[in-house]
């Protein structure tokens, strides 16, 4: 059966060109392993896991078993005052293959959720240490820490922002991007110039005060705006500069943790420590929405004052813990130990770089950049289209190559699965070959 003309004119979607997407729906109906199945009955292969989500792939088994024997065991407990055994469970097990020092993990349902939690505990742990003049954030240009007005605030990417304009949190500046083609370009792994733009933050301490700036928020690899790996020694910097003036530091890991960039977090990978990490996405390899921020037990330490039965941090979601979403969170974290996840994304990496970089000599590319098993593909827009060169490339994927490419505007993003067939990863950059080769 499919989806109704009026179903598919009900729903607005999101991130997404509604009107052009409803001249011919793309639905998907089923999955498993590495791929999609749609409505007209195709299999596609899925070359960004999900939506970086499900780095395991679809319906693995024993995330499926969890989740269905858990249902039906407790669906629903209130988080406030009491909670579920899974949330326990799950908030140790992270903490567990956490970064030395991270002891304490708070649940959202999204990245976004998690953006802006973040960025309540920065503000609320200086308050707490009588430094409540410690209000402004710090983001950076082409940042994505979702949607919600915390993480739009300090975000950096133009599209996302310019429709609401106004609205914006005050109190917020940003570290410039660190993407340059005349340095950079065509760069493998991370890039060796940029280091220096770490300095803005050192500028806007010296503007402001360091003594009154709150945090500075990063993605260590942005993502959504088209894989932006830090340039060698630019974390290390940031980190020194905080220190310096006392600023938290706050890894946006979304996307980096749990393998993605073949460590448990990205922290672990670059050796260097924020003081807060905020997670979603692979927590539960997507399977039931479920973010976290994890903090150095200092910070919780920080709120831990006052009567004991007055609440430390008014803040919380219905949601908080949901017992079914850390059943997920329970099982993904077995299976990631288990079948050794994130040293198989590592063996991946070289592999997927090179099929990556394979398709920089095309003449409708203008940069490929990659970290871990992240990668951009930069297409020259049409002059007169932008973003509709990389909207093509996605249809024409989807429609004739039985395959699921994400484009960002003109950015072709790829997030193959950390267990990928090393072959399906050549076969990924065959098929998108093909089709910039069909089209102007
Ligand atoms: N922070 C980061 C670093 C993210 O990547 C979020 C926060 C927000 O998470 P939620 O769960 O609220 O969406 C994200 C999400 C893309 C793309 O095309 C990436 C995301 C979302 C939408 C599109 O790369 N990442
Ligand atoms: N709006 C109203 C009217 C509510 O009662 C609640 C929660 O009780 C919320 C918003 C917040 O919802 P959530 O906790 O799912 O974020």
């Amino acid at each position: 059966m499919s989806t109704s003309p009026a179903a598919v004119e009900s729903y607005w979607m999101p991130f997404t060109s509604n009107r052009d997407f409803k001249e011919r729906p793309r639905i998907i109906t089923g999955a498993e392993g590495h791929y999609y199945h749609t409505e007209d009955g195709r299999r596609l292969y899925d070359a960004f896991s999900g939506l970086w989500t499900c780095g395991l792939g679809h319906c693995h088994p024993r995330i499926v078993e969890a989740v269905q024997k858990q249902v039906a065991t407790l669906d629903y407990s209130l988080g406030f005052q009491a909670g579920s055994d899974k949330a326990f469970e799950l908030a140790e097990r992270v903490t567990s293959i956490a970064p030395e020092g991270f002891t304490k993990l708070f649940f959202t349902n999204s990245g976004s959720e998690s953006a802006d939690t973040s960025l309540k505990i920065a503000l609320g742990y200086h308050r707490a240490r009588g430094e409540g003049h410690r209000t402004r954030l710090i983001g950076r240009e082409k940042g994505y820490h979702g949607v919600n007005f915390g993480g739009m605030s300090v975000g950096g990417m133009t599209p996302n922002r310019k429709a609401f304009g106004a609205s914006l949190l005050p109190c917020v500046d940003h570290l410039r991007h660190t993407w340059n083609l005349e340095h950079n370009a065509f760069s493998r792994g991370q890039p060796e110039w940029g280091a220096h733009l770490a300095d803005d933050l050192e500028r806007l301490a010296v503007l402001h005060d360091g003594g009154n700036i709150a945090a500075v928020i990063v993605e260590p690899v942005s993502g959504s705006s088209g894989i932006l790996p830090p340039p060698v020694g630019y974390l290390e910097r940031l980190r020194e500069i905080c220190d310096k003036y006392g600023i938290l530091l706050i890894f946006d890991e979304v996307i980096t943790a749990f393998g993605r960039i073949g460590e448990g977090f990205g922290a672990q990978r670059f050796g260097v420590m924020p003081d807060i990490i905020n997670m979603a996405k692979g927590l539960t390899n997507g399977v039931i929405p479920m973010g976290a921020v994890m903090v150095r037990d200092e910070i919780y330490q920080a709120f831990m004052q006052g009567p004991k039965q007055a609440i430390e941090l008014f803040h919380g979601y219905t949601y908080s813990g949901h017992p079914v979403a850390a059943a997920a969170g329970i099982a993904a974290l077995d299976a990631y130990v288990e079948e050794e996840t994130f040293a198989q994304s590592r063996a991946l990496e070289k592999h997927f770089e090179n099929e990556l970089h394979s398709l920089a000599d095309h003449p409708l590319v203008s940069d490929v950049r990659n970290f871990g098993l992240m990668g951009g593909i930069d297409l020259v827009p049409r002059p007169d289209a932008i973003g509709a060169r990389g909207l093509e490339v996605h249809k024409k994927c989807f429609w004739d190559e039985d395959i699921v490419v994400r484009n960002g505007g003109d950015i072709l993003q790829f997030s193959p699965f950390l267990n990928s067939r090393p072959e399906d990863i050549t076969m990924t950059f065959e098929k998108v070959r093909k089709v910039l080769d069909s089209i102007d």
